[in-house]
């Protein structure tokens, strides 16, 4: 199977992202997914609930915007859809139209995603990797996976999801290379890494910076803590 555009494969699947080299948020004793934003009052819903859903396993090839690929992940957990329409739809107004869902992170970190896109098919709410539950490095208890697009929108340790009926500003905030505003949609076989720039223009900005922020979210392992 080929990679997508200005992808290359990396030895494994690396702990990565904007925590750097901070350890992951502790795993709550009563974990909750909070709801959020237009429609519905706030409610929590249990991540127990999960397991009274569908669930499927997917094996799929992760891709990071920074340019590496890890392939053959083993994936187990609910499809957002079926989170959606179980959970969320029936919360909602019927007059509201939902365009984009923000999820977020016990860490803080926050990405937006079209609705549509987080409707899709491969997209789970994923407890399970290679057949383990998910690791600190990876996202305990549970985060979002979506193959299709790059890593970013594939939030770890999920504790949030806010629904909107517009686009949401303000999102990225916290990312370090602010200035290279993703793209909303961000599909790898597209190559959607930024929303103004062409990819050829920043494939290399973005390799420059795999290394050291692996290195960083490395300190920040379970791997490397005593
Ligand atoms: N909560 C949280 N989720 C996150 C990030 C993060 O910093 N915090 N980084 C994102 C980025 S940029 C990537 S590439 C993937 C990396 O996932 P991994 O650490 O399991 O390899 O997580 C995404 N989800
Ligand atoms: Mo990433």
């Amino acid at each position: 199977m080929p990679l997508p555009p200005g992808q290359h494969l990396i030895d494994g699947f690396p702990r990565f992202g904007t925590h750097l080299s901070r350890p992951a948020p502790a795993v709550p004793a009563h974990p909750v997914i909070e709801i959020r934003g237009a429609g519905p009052e706030a409610f929590e819903v249990p991540l127990a609930r999960l397991a009274t859903l569908p669930r499927r396993e997917q094996v799929a090839d992760f891709h990071c915007v920074a340019g590496w690929s890890a392939t053959n992940l083993r994936w187990e957990g609910v499809p957002f859809a079926a989170f959606y329409r179980a959970v969320l739809e029936p919360a909602l107004p019927a007059t509201t139209v939902i365009t984009h869902v923000v999820f977020r992170g016990l860490d803080g970190y926050r990405a937006a995603a079209l609705l549509a896109d987080a409707l899709a098919d491969d997209v789970l709410l994923a407890e399970r990797l290679d057949g383990r539950p998910l690791d600190s490095d990876h996202g305990a208890p549970v985060r979002v996976v979506s193959p299709g697009q790059y890593g970013y929108l594939s939030v770890k340790h999920l504790c949030r999801i806010e629904l909107h009926t517009a686009a949401p500003k303000g999102v990225y905030r916290s990312l370090p290379l602010r200035v290279l505003s993703p793209h909303p949609r961000a599909r790898v076989w597209q190559e959607e890494r930024h929303r103004h720039l062409p990819p050829w223009s920043i494939r290399q900005i973005y390799r420059t910076t795999v290394a050291p922020i692996a290195w960083l979210s490395a300190r920040g392992s379970k791997e490397t803590r005593p």
